[in-house]
């Protein structure tokens, strides 16, 4: 079964964990872990916006719902919340990972085993970014959707609204339960917020930043 992830970003600042206990959000855990990403040395998957991490033990691919391939301009019906909301499938089984990083990258290799350094050396896969995280995380009575505060140790905090589904099921519908979830907190949908990793390639790989600006795959 394939998970998918939906998620808006919002905008976390001094007064975020007070708005948060006013809107009647409770506490419900503490966390920290080490994320590790992964691509080739010419950026083969995050240049198809695929992301591949190492979170402490734990393998995980994202790659999105629409394939960067068939993505087509937002139409001007869009919702608010559609607008400034992202949508990725997550797998985190690591003979599937195998498989699809083998529809990007040559592997001559027929078998799939698990993500060891020597799977990750015949493939060519290196860590271009690493950083651990502090999250907070949240629920609200009544709404389904998950809300993170995540501090990262590169100096740059956000807030996550997110619900997971399944596969075929509706995002339309896990759209409006993270609007509704906005609007209890007081959030707008007025902009969209950068993720950790935007700021950390901006700040760490600026080059390969401009160059997932320019094909798309991240926005300014
Ligand atoms: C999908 C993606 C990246 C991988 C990291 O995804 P994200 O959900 O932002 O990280 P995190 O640490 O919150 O993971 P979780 O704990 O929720 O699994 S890096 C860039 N992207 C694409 C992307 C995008 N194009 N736009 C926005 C606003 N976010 C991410």
């Amino acid at each position: 079964m394939m998970t998918v992830e939906v998620e808006r970003k919002f905008m976390c600042s001094a007064n975020t964990l007070k708005m948060l206990e006013e809107s009647g959000a409770v506490l419900v855990g503490k966390q920290q872990f080490r994320d590790q990403y992964f691509d080739t040395p010419q950026f083969d998957l995050t240049l198809r916006d695929m992301w591949l991490r190492k979170r402490e033990e734990c393998w995980e691919l994202k790659y999105p719902l629409v394939p960067v391939s068939g993505r087509k301009e937002k139409s001007g019906e869009q919702s608010e919340t559609a607008a400034v909301s992202t949508c990725y499938k997550e797998i985190t089984s690591q003979p599937e990972i195998q498989l699809k990083v083998k529809d990007v990258i040559r592997d001559t290799e027929t078998g799939v085993t698990c993500l060891d350094d020597s799977w990750l050396s015949r493939v060519n896969l290196v860590c271009f970014a690493e950083f651990t995280t502090v999250r907070q995380s949240f629920t609200l009575e009544e709404e389904e959707v998950k809300i993170d505060l995540d501090q990262a140790d590169f100096g740059y905090n956000v807030g996550e609204l997110e619900m997971l589904i399944t596969e075929g099921e509706d995002v339309h519908a896990a759209l409006e339960r993270i609007d509704r979830t906005a609007r209890k907190l007081g959030l707008t949908a007025d902009q969209r917020v950068e993720g950790k990793m935007n700021v950390y390639l901006k700040r760490n790989l600026p080059e390969h930043y401009a160059k997932l600006l320019s094909v798309h795959i991240l926005r300014a």
